[in-house]
C-alpha cells in the first residue's frame, strides 16, 4: 500500500487531498500541531468525518523544529510527500513578515532536506503559488512568466519554490511545485475574500447583519475549486518526471464580479450592502491573475471541471445552510 505524508491536512486542500487518497487505496499520514491533536473540534472540523478510516493516520509535530520533521519522515517512510502546510493569508504576511519567512521557509527547507536524507527515492509536491508572479509582466502567466511577488507571503513562496527545484537539480530528488491560482471552495478560511463575501451573504440574507465592509473590488482573480486543483497535485507525482506545472482555469473576475455573482444568486443587490473600507487595503496589491495551464493539460491531462458561477453557488449555498442548521448562530 502506498503511503503518503500530508503537512497541512487540516487546512481546505489537505482534507480534498486526504479523501482523494483514501478513495484512490493510499495510506494516508497528516502532520499534525499537538495543539490541534488537543482541540480537534474547531482545528479539525475539515477532517473529522474520515477519522473512522483506518488508513489514516495523525503524527503530531511541528515544521519549526528539524528534529521533528526528520523523526516524523523517518516514522513513516512516505513514498509520496505533499508538503501544503504554511501561512497562507497574504495579508497577515504584511503585519508579521518575519514569522511568515521564518516558517514558510524553513518549513519547506526542512521538510526536503529530510525527504532527500531518509527517503530520496520519494516523490515530493511543493505548494507553490500565483503570488510569486505578483505585479505580473504578461497576461496570461505560464511556468516560463518571471515572477515579482508583492507580498513576503509570495517571497516566501519564491524562495520554496527555488528551494524544490534545487532539490530535484541537485540531488534528483522527484521534486514538482504546483503554481496554484486562487483556489477556493466552501472549506476556505474564512478571512479569505471569496468566504468573507459568502458567509456574509447567507448572514445578509438571514438578516442577522447589513453590510459586509471589503478593500479593493477592482482586484482580478483566477478562481478554481480546490477539489479539482488536488487532482493536479496528485497527477504531477504520477509523472515519469517532475517538472512544475501552473494551475488555473484560464479565466479572471473581479471581487467586484464576485459579490455580484454571490449576492444576486439569493435576490440581493450587493450595491446595497458592499461598502468599501480602506483598513482592507493591501501595501502592494496584485492586480490581476491569469493563467494558462496549457502544460498541465498537455502533460498530465488536467483540466478543472468545477466552473466559476459552480463555484460561487455552492459556496453560498454552503453558508445559508450552514446559517440555518446552527439555528441562524453568526457564521
Ligand atoms: O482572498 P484573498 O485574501 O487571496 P489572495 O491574497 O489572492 O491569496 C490567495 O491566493 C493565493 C494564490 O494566488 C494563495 F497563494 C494564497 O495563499 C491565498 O490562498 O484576496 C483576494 C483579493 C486580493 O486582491 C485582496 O486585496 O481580494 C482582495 N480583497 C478585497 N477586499 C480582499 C478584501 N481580500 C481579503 N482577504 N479581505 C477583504 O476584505
Amino acid at each position: 500500500m502506498k503511503k503518503a505524508f500530508i503537512t497541512g491536512i487540516t487546512g481546505q486542500d489537505g482534507s480534498y487531498l486526504a479523501e482523494l487518497l483514501l478513495e484512490k487505496g493510499y495510506k494516508v499520514y497528516g502532520f499534525v500541531r499537538r495543539v490541534a491533536l488537543e482541540d480537534t473540534e474547531h482545528r479539525m472540523s475539515r477532517i473529522k468525518h474520515l477519522f473512522g478510516n483506518d488508513r489514516l493516520e495523525l503524527v503530531s509535530g511541528s515544521l519549526e523544529s528539524y528534529p521533528s520533521v526528520y523523526k516524523a519522515i523517518a516514522k513513516v517512510r512516505p513514498d509520496e510527500v505533499y508538503h501544503l502546510a504554511a501561512q497562507s493569508f497574504v495579508s497577515y504576511s504584511f503585519e508579521d513578515e518575519f514569522s511568515t519567512l521564518q516558517s514558510n521557509i524553513s518549513g519547506s527547507h526542512y521538510i526536503l532536506s529530510a525527504v532527500n536524507d531518509i527517503v530520496p527515492k520519494a516523490k515530493f509536491y511543493f505548494a507553490a503559488s500565483s503570488e510569486m508572479f505578483g505585479k505580473v509582466c504578461e497576461v496570461p502567466q505560464n511556468e516560463q512568466t518571471r515572477f515579482h511577488p508583492r507580498s513576503v507571503y509570495g517571497i516566501s513562496k519564491s524562495a520554496g519554490f527555488d528551494l524544490t527545484r534545487n532539490y530535484r537539480e541537485a540531488y534528483d530528488l522527484f521534486a514538482c511545485s504546483g503554481i496554484l491560482y486562487n483556489h477556493e471552495s466552501p472549506r476556505r478560511g474564512f478571512e479569505f475574500v471569496t468566504r468573507k463575501i459568502t458567509s456574509h451573504v447567507a448572514m445578509i440574507k438571514q438578516g442577522l447583519k447589513d453590510t459586509l465592509a471589503l478593500g479593493n473590488l477592482e482586484a482580478q482573480r483566477d478562481w478554481g475549486h480546490a477539489k479539482d486543483y488536488v487532482r493536479a497535485m496528485w497527477m504531477m507525482l504520477q509523472q515519469d518526471k517532475p517538472d512544475d506545472y501552473v494551475v488555473c482555469t484560464g479565466e479572471t473576475h473581479s471581487v467586484r464580479k464576485f459579490c455580484e455573482k454571490a449576492f444576486s444568486h439569493v435576490g440581493l443587490d450587493y450595491q446595497k450592502h458592499v461598502i468599501v473600507d480602506e483598513k482592507f487595503y493591501r501595501p502592494a496589491e496584485v492586480d490581476i491573475l491569469l493563467g494558462d495551464y496549457a502544460k498541465a493539460k498537455k502533460v498530465l491531462g488536467w483540466e478543472p471541471e468545477i466552473s466559476f458561477d459552480e463555484l460561487v453557488t455552492s459556496m453560498v449555498d454552503h453558508d445559508i445552510e450552514y446559517l440555518t442548521n446552527k439555528n441562524k448562530a453568526t457564521l
